[in-house]
């Protein structure tokens, strides 16, 4: 089966610009997966402790084979290999890979929790989300254009791209 999934990627450590660079590609090196879209990057103030860093996130679309949990697997090996640091629960960290969704699936095993259960309430997600499916549907709580209506939008904004081509 080809599954539709959706990857938020975080940052606020070493250049998060060039780590969320970096984690694209990655992603888009999967087996069995092919990187379909990738939203902007937005800036965002942190959610959770302030005395750290501005985060930088995006939202990748991938079309895979692999089941959910060979997924994330993948995911927190990518993590790895851009030599992860995490300094402190809900502290500065390198590189955040979430699987949000996961087809239309919801899933919850002692690893996985999908739809991601942040999902519905992070600006930081939703708005580079609802770029690139505004009308899908998170199971249980609506669509995602719906949900981004509803979250706070203070604090975040979409980084315009450091060089425009042509022109
Ligand atoms: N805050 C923002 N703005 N972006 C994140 O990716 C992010 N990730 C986290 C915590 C620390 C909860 N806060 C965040 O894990």
């Amino acid at each position: 089966m080809l599954e539709r999934a959706f990857v938020g990627l975080g940052s606020n450590l070493d250049d998060p610009q060039r780590q969320l660079e970096l984690a694209f590609d990655a992603l888009s090196g999967i087996d069995g997966t092919r990187l379909v879209a990738r939203s902007s990057l937005y800036r965002s103030r942190p959610v959770g402790p302030q005395d750290q860093p501005d985060f930088l996130n995006a939202v990748a679309e991938l079309e895979t084979r692999l089941a959910p949990e060979a997924l994330l697997d993948r995911l927190q090996a990518i993590e790895t290999a851009q030599g992860r640091v995490r300094e402190r629960f809900w502290g500065p960290r390198t590189l955040d890979l979430d699987l949000l969704l996961y087809g239309g699936e919801r899933i919850s095993t002692p690893r996985l929790a999908v739809p991601h259960p942040g999902l519905p309430l992070r600006a930081f997600v939703l708005y580079p989300l609802a770029e690139l499916a505004p009308d899908l549907v998170v199971p249980g709580f609506g669509t995602v254009a719906a949900l981004a209506r509803n979250v706070d939008a203070a604090g975040i904004r979409k980084q315009e791209a450091a060089f425009t081509k042509g022109a």
